[in-house]
């Protein structure tokens, strides 16, 4: 049972992490991200994981629905809605799995994301499509060895499923269950739940501390894999991307409860701006 070698407890921590933003700087400097997803009855998803990684700097958004694009979103104008086979990942930060069901298609846009893409965040059905295919999980590996980020988010019965254990299992011993996803994916893995733990299989195991109970809502989940994508896109490193963006998630729902909402009703939508509050706090 490894120690918990690194707390997540101070917004100082991440001071500097993203640089101030150059005077003569332009989107393009941000870095684009593109969120795979959005399966019909689950299009808010990808919305969600798309609206965070615009609130978070990311300097171009990209939405690629799987069954059918709306020709923009209403309250979100700035977001590109294309359909996800049109789009082009080798610039891009991919953010994939946020309501991306469970198809042919969708393994297929999976394996061009691994190969293709620079940057991948690597959430929900996602991880299930790794968890149940020998060869997409081969490209996740291949990608270690070339040097490309992978962020994974696995909440504990995701993560379960790619460890082939059960629920209650991960919880039991969430350290080693986190340890041995990083091992096993060679990725920076977040173990979600209460006390999210980041892990990778090169640096020490680390604990949030930030966040609480009201963020057990519909839709948190696909907002912090938006927030990963954007710090990516912006060239953080991995380990400090998903450090940060878990951090970031928690202290934007402890700043709601405390000021806006309380504890219960709190909705994935309006964490997005409160997160932006407290990137810019930093
Ligand atoms: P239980 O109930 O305890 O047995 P699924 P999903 C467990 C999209 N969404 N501690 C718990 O299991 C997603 O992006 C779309 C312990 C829970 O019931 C995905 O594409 C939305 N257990 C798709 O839906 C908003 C925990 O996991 C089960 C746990 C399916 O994703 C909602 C759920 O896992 C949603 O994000 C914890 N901390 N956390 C939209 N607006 O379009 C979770 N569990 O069955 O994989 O389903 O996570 O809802
Ligand atoms: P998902 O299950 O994918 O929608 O993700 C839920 C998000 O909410 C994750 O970031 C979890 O860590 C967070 N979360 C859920 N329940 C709690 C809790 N009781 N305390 C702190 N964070 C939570
Ligand atoms: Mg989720």
């Amino acid at each position: 049972f490894p120690p918990p070698s690194g707390i997540l407890s101070h917004a100082a921590m991440f001071a500097g992490l993203l640089p101030a933003r150059r005077l003569d700087s332009h989107k393009g400097s941000y870095g684009e991200v593109m969120v795979i997803g959005g399966a019909h009855g689950m299009m808010g998803a990808a919305i969600l994981a798309a609206s965070a990684a615009l609130y978070c700097g990311a300097g171009r958004v990209y939405v690629g629905f799987i069954d059918a694009a709306p020709a923009y979103d209403a309250q979100h104008p700035e977001l590109m809605c294309r359909m996800a086979a049109e789009l082009d990942f080798s610039k891009a930060c991919v953010v994939i799995g946020p309501g991306l069901g469970n198809s042919e298609l969708t393994a297929s846009l999976l394996a061009r994301a691994l190969q293709q893409a620079p940057y991948v965040v690597i959430d929900a059905d996602a991880l299930n499509l790794i968890a149940s295919s020998a060869p997409l999980r081969a490209l996740l590996l291949a990608r270690s060895q070339s040097l490309k980020s992978s962020i994974m988010t696995p909440h504990p019965l995701e993560a379960a499923r790619l460890l082939g254990i059960s629920t209650a299992q991960v919880q039991a011993d969430r350290w080693q269950a986190a340890l041995d996803l990083a091992s096993q994916f060679q990725a920076t893995i977040i173990l979600k739940g209460a006390g999210s733990i980041i892990a990778t299989s090169q640096q020490p195991l680390c604990i949030n501390t930030s966040g609480n109970p009201a963020l057990a809502s519909g839709g948190t989940g696909d907002v912090l894999a938006g927030v990963c994508g954007a710090l990516l896109a912006q060239q953080m490193a991995a380990n400090d991307a998903a450090r940060m963006a878990v951090w970031l998630h928690g202290c934007a729902a402890d700043q709601l409860v405390e000021h806006a909402c309380d504890a219960i009703g709190l909705t994935a939508s309006e964490l997005i701006p409160a997160i932006r509050n407290c990137l810019n706090q930093q």
